[in-house]
């Protein structure tokens, strides 16, 4: 099973927060861990993540626009970032991928799930992770957990029922591949996630 494992979910679920905390714990084993994120990553994939979420020129963009441009940002991020550093055996740690696709532009944006199947694929040059982690978080917990933002871009814009689309298509998928996206019940506190997590880490990777 190849090295990369995806952390998934809906806004302010902590994936960030819990990359930071596998990193650190995978490096006092001694491993070489590479922590990135989509859309972003490259120096072209940080452009794209610009006019995906914040960029005047964006506002307005068609749904399809939408769907390649994060697509051409994973393309470039496969290619220059995660395939050498897995090749070189690193641990991959990436903040969102190909099902953030499949559950954004595909469930809650209606674009067709199985061009989006094959354009995932397209970008990735086949490349699946080796586990996910979806981390679910209320409503209410997440809404808390966002507050103290300041601006919110072009997608966290969405109406709520965008979002309550994006948590229960994250479900969907998860139950479709049981073996490789585990769900994780975000709502407790970081250091409990992150135990959780590293219990499906051990039985994904045994020593
Ligand atoms: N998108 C898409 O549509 N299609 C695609 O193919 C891809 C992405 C790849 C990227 O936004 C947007 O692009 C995203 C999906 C879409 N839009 N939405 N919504 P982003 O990268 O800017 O943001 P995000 O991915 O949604 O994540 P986030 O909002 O930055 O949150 P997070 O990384 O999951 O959470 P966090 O930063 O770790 O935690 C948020 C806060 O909660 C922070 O203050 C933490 O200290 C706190 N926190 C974290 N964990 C806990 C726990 N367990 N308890 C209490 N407090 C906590």
């Amino acid at each position: 099973m190849n090295r990369l494992i995806t952390f998934e979910g809906s806004e302010g679920c902590g994936k960030t927060t819990q990359i930071s905390l596998l990193k650190e714990k995978l490096e006092t084993r001694g491993e070489t861990v590479l922590v990135t994120r989509e859309p972003g990553g490259t120096p072209l994939g940080e452009k794209i993540r610009h006019l995906l979420k914040d960029a005047p020129e964006g506002k307005g963009m068609t749904d399809a626009t939408e769907l390649l441009l994060f697509s051409a940002s994973r393309a470039e991020l496969v290619t220059k970032v995660i395939a050498p550093a897995l090749k070189e055996g690193a641990w991959v740690l990436c903040d969102r991928f190909t099902d953030s696709t499949f559950v954004y532009q595909g469930i809650a944006r209606e674009l067709p799930i199985e061009f989006i199947s094959t354009l995932n694929l397209f970008a990735t040059g086949d490349l699946v992770p080796g586990l996910t982690l979806l981390l679910e978080v209320s409503p209410a917990k997440a809404a808390e957990r966002m507050a103290h933002r300041a601006t919110r871009d072009r997608i966290e814009d969405e109406e709520p029922e965008f979002f309550d689309i994006v948590r229960e298509g994250f479900v969907t998928l998860a139950e479709s591949e049981p073996d490789r996206i585990k769900r994780i019940n975000a709502d407790a506190d970081p250091g409990t996630v992150a135990e959780i997590i590293w219990t499906h880490f051990l039985h994904a990777f045994p020593a």
